[in-house]
């Protein structure tokens, strides 16, 4: 039996997993922050391991030749969990972070602007079909839920995730829509999943600029051939493997995070009548909302 799906904590307005860091998330705003600081930020299921493998291939030469055996997780551990006991507090610099954190709990200090901040973003109904999947995966003794009870949860208004459901987040358009209208108070870029998809090379470059690292060809090249999803899906230290093993994650589930990896997977999941009410809540809620999406692969 694994823990990763037990009752979720509902703390300061979002939803925790049931282990998160109490003490951490209270004092956030007394964390220091470091001008080399990166915090990789997302909504879960937006593409947040891809983007944990990027940065440890940009920063680190042993992760980009493979002459060093460190997961990815220990180059980029969450902030608000502490799957492996990381000091993150304590670490050398630079120093990197992952974290699904809505940016009003985000630490005080990351406002200095020197830090930086990447917001991965992904259009929301491949972000839905990606955590039904996970979340029916890693509950396998609880009912299934069903697409139709998911999207209903998925664009509850008021955020109010049952438990069942175990979703280890906040409503999503409430998250993309803090970070985005908050995006003068950080130094912060946004990165969308899918341009990532269909230009993994310039979204490296773009990525490395913003971070102020210069790659040579060489590095870029070694970069975008480890973080593809076929690659990434085949090296345990880049797909979460050994977090789910210690987790007692059966192996066969170990495609859990990285299952297909596309744009537009959505359109095998939900209904046109289920799609016509996903975008009506999207108008209603992103009305204005100047980020662009893309939502399927021809898009
Ligand atoms: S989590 O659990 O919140 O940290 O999950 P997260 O990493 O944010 O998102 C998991 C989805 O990202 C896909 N993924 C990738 N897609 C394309 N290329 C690469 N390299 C890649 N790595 C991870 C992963 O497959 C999950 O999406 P789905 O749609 O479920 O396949």
């Amino acid at each position: 039996m694994n823990n990763i799906g037990r009752n979720l904590v509902n703390f300061k307005g979002y939803n925790f997993r049931y282990n998160f860091d109490k003490a951490r998330i209270e004092n956030a705003d007394n964390f220091e922050i470091r001008e080399d600081d990166v915090f990789v930020i997302t909504y879960p299921k937006s593409g947040t391991i891809w983007m944990q493998q990027i940065l440890s291939l940009i920063y680190f030469e042993g992760h980009r030749n493979r002459t060093e055996n460190v997961d990815t997780i220990d180059r980029v551990p969450f902030f608000e969990y502490s799957y492996r006991g990381t000091d993150i507090e304590n670490r050398p610099s630079p120093r990197l972070f992952a974290s699904h954190l809505p940016y009003y709990l985000a630490p005080k200090g990351l406002k200095n602007k020197k830090a930086k901040v990447i917001y991965v973003y992904r259009n929301p109904k491949d972000v839905l079909v990606s955590m039904l999947h996970f979340i029916n995966l890693i509950n396998p003794h609880e009912p299934i839920n069903t697409i139709e009870h998911f999207l209903e949860k998925f664009l509850d208004g008021n955020g109010n995730y049952d438990n069942l459901l175990r979703i280890p987040a906040s409503l999503w358009f409430d998250h993309i829509r803090g970070w985005y209208e908050h995006r003068h108070d950080f130094n912060i870029l946004f990165q969308m999943y899918e341009q990532m998809k269909k230009d993994l090379r310039g979204s490296v470059l773009q990525i490395s600029r913003f971070l102020g690292k210069e790659l040579s060809e060489e590095d870029v090249d070694d970069i975008v051939n480890q973080a593809t999803f076929e690659n990434m899906k085949s090296i345990p230290q880049a797909n979460y493997a050994h977090v789910l093993s210690q987790l007692r994650i059966p192996s066969h589930k170990e495609g859990l995070h990285m299952r297909k990896g596309t744009i537009g997977d959505w359109k095998h999941h939900l209904t046109v009548a289920q799609n016509e009410k996903f975008d009506r809540m999207f108008q209603t809620k992103m009305k204005d909302f100047p980020l662009k999406f893309i939502w399927d692969i021809n898009g």
